[in-house]
Order: C-alpha cells, then structure tokens, then sequence
C-alpha cells in the first residue's frame, strides 16, 4: 500500500518540479515504521534501552529508470525517534532487505548518504542552517558516545524536538527494489545525573557553510591529491572535552587527518571490502551488477588500504568498495578558542572512485563529525539562547552544490 503511494508521490512531485536536480529524485514525508526492543549494550544499571526503528520500505527505481537513473532520495521532516526528554548514547545505521539481511553493493545497493538533522536547533559551524548532528555512507558508522560505557554522554533531545533524517539510497541493478533503513538507538530517557550533552560539529572541506568549491580545496593534482580545509575553519566557542570523531569519506580515500591549532589529533584510515557485501563487479549497461545466482562463488579476501600492496581489483573486475573507517575517541580536553582543520587524502589509482549514472565520477567528500562533551547545564543554557534556523537555505545551498 505503501509502495503505491509513494510511487504516486514521486511522480507528482516530478511533475510539478522542473527545477529538480537531475537524476535525483526526493519524496518527502513520513516513512512508516516497526520498533522492535533490543537489549541495551551500555548502562543498563541507569536504566538504558536500545531499540531497533526499520524505517521503509523504501521504493528504489531501478538503473535503468529515466528519470533517476535508480538515485532516490527520501526526506522525512519528522522522523520517529526512539524518545524525547532523553539522551540518545549511541546510533547504527544500515540498509536491509525485508527479510534483515544488508543490502549493499554485491547486490546492487548504495546507501550513498543518510543525515540526520535537528530543526529546533541552530548548526554549531554554519548558525543560520538547522543543526547537523550526523551523516553516515555506506561504511555504516556506528556512532557510540560512551565509548563503550566508559563515558556518560549522549545527544539530549528534548521534547518537541524535530529531526529531519535525509535518506540517498542508489540502485545499481536494472531491477526495482525495496529496502529499508535499519537505526539501533541506545537512550537514557530523562536526565540520569553526570551525563554531558553531545555538541555536534560537521567539519567539512568545503568549509562551515559549504562556501569553498571542492576544486579550491585540493592541494594537489588527481589521481593523488589531497581536500584541505581553508583558514579560518572551526572554531570552539567554549571550553569543553572532546569526545568522538566519526569521519565520512568516499570511495578512493586513503586517510584524513584532523589538526587541532595545528596539530595533528586524529588520523581516521578507511578499509575496503572487508566483506562479500561491499565488492561489486563490473556488469553490463555501463553499471555494476550484481552476482547471477548461477554464478560460481568467487573467493573476496579482504582488502584493507592499511594492509594492501596490490591494485589487482580492476584487472579482475572487481571493486572494493569502503567497508569502514576508524574513528577517535576521547581526546581530551579542549580550551574555548582552539581552531579545528582537515585533511583529507585521496588515491584513485589505488581505488576506483564511485561512478554515477551518468558515467562521471561521484564527487569526493572529506567530512568529520567532531561530537564536544558540555556539562548539561551549560548546553541547555546555549540550546536555549538559539534562533530559528533556517532549512531552506540549507536546502538550496545543496542544490546549488549538485548542479
Ligand atoms: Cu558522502
């Protein structure tokens, strides 16, 4: 039922949208969903609970289909979330089948973006847009900010909250296909005493607000090359711990690199195909394609870029495709006024870059998440004091970057 109606949507609005951006489609709106209860892998003394929200299905055209090309994007301005009046200690994200097995790229499936935004607060980096409180590929980061329980720290949301989730999922089969969006949330409901608000800051080579063109922010020249944030970058309003950094990164990405006032805090290094699930091999139509079930098995050791010496994936048809990234987590200490930058580094003679289905090369990305610990106090304080922001200006300057 569900199914039917949100095809009829997407036509309506691609009929009445001439301006959309070419071979991407949106549908906004409510995604159903199911919620199952887990159990709770951190503070379950404090009376933690983790359930898992599947969200979808999700209609994704085929490759094939004219006009997307198989790239949807569902918008739901105001996703179910696990609680209000809570702290969410940890998030995981993946994209299922019906039946609860991933879908991924061995079978034709690209979770390409998926972000969460919060619409009653203002951006840390950029104050006039909503406030970004995460964005996570196909690499599927787990987000954990008790670091296993050893912190007491999670994003406070409060009552009334509205949390935009923006889903990009790409078909790369000539099939139709279904899928849904699967988030395990950890939470606290209330507010458990010595918990530190989660301050969450998107640090992105294209600068706070996007104003710099990736071109302008390479410092060498493709196949090799590196994305570097310009001066003035982010700077912390306030004195505070650094927590985790979760970074995001695209395919043919070698490492990135975090400077606090200058030096280095964190490097992040991405693996390849450490699984099945994220090798695909080269197919017809121009698109990869998936295995055909008469297909002998092919043997897919992993391919970690920190181990790996060898290029053979393209001599033999396969691409391995980011499977994961590490992360860091507590850093330490951090003085009101120090100065973050990025640096992110790229080799697309060691790994194919993503292609998109109009043959070019998808662009590359070199974001990190720096998630700041505040006594609650304090945030709450700051929460308060906020203007409206404002979406839409987020929303064009987006579009703006896509065409
Ligand atoms: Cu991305």
């Amino acid at each position: 039922m569900m199914f039917v109606t949100r095809i009829t949507l997407l036509v309506a609005i691609q009929g009445v949208a001439g301006t959309l951006v070419a071979r991407q489609s949106r549908v906004d709106g409510g995604v159903p969903v199911k919620i199952d209860v887990l159990q709770p892998k951190n503070f379950k003394e404090l009376g933690a609970k983790r359930v898992k929200i599947t969200y979808g299905p999700l209609a994704i055209p085929s490759a094939g289909d004219k006009d997307t090309g198989g790239m949807i994007t569902y918008s739901d301005p105001n996703l179910v979330v696990p609680c209000t009046g809570c702290f969410i200690t940890g998030m995981d994200t993946d994209l299922q089948w019906e039946d609860g097995t991933t879908a991924n790229a061995n079978k034709g499936i690209w979770l390409h973006h998926t972000g969460l935004m919060n619409l009653n607060r203002t951006d840390a980096g950029c104050p006039e847009w909503p406030e970004r409180i995460g964005v996570n590929g196909n690499e599927r980061s787990s987000f954990d900010f008790t670091t296993k329980g050893t912190r007491k720290a999670g994003y406070y949301l409060q009552k009334g909250d509205q949390i935009l989730k923006a889903i990009d999922v790409m078909n790369m089969s000539d099939l139709p296909r279904s899928v849904y969006l699967v988030m395990e949330w950890e939470y606290i409901e209330g507010t458990p005493s010595g918990f530190d608000v989660v301050w969450p800051v998107w640090l992105d080579a294209r600068g706070n607000c996007f104003e710099t063109p990736l071109s302008k922010t390479g410092v060498t020249e493709a196949p090799v090359f590196n994305s570097t944030m310009l001066e003035p970058g982010y700077t912390v309003p306030f004195d505070s711990d650094l927590l985790l950094l979760v970074p995001h990164i695209h395919d043919g990405n070698v490492a990135q690199d975090i400077f606090m006032d200058g030096k280095l805090i964190c490097t992040s290094v991405p693996a390849y195909g450490e699984t099945e699930a994220f090798v695909t091999h080269e197919g017809m139509y121009g698109h990869e394609h998936e295995h055909e079930e008469e297909e002998p098995a092919h043997e897919h050791g992993p391919h970690r870029t920190r181990k790996r010496q060898d290029h053979d994936h393209e001599s033999s048809g396969h691409t391995y495709h980011v499977s994961s990234i590490t992360q860091c987590a507590n850093i330490g200490k951090v003085a009101k006024g120090s100065k973050f930058l990025l640096t992110s580094y790229y080799n697309m003679t060691e790994h194919k870059p993503m292609t998109g289905h109009d043959g070019k090369e998808e662009e590359i990305m070199a974001i990190e998440f720096l998630h700041f610990a505040r006594p609650f106090d304090e945030a709450m304080k700051d929460i308060q004091s906020q203007g409206k922001p404002n979406l839409q200006s987020f929303v064009d300057t987006v579009r703006g970057l896509d065409g």
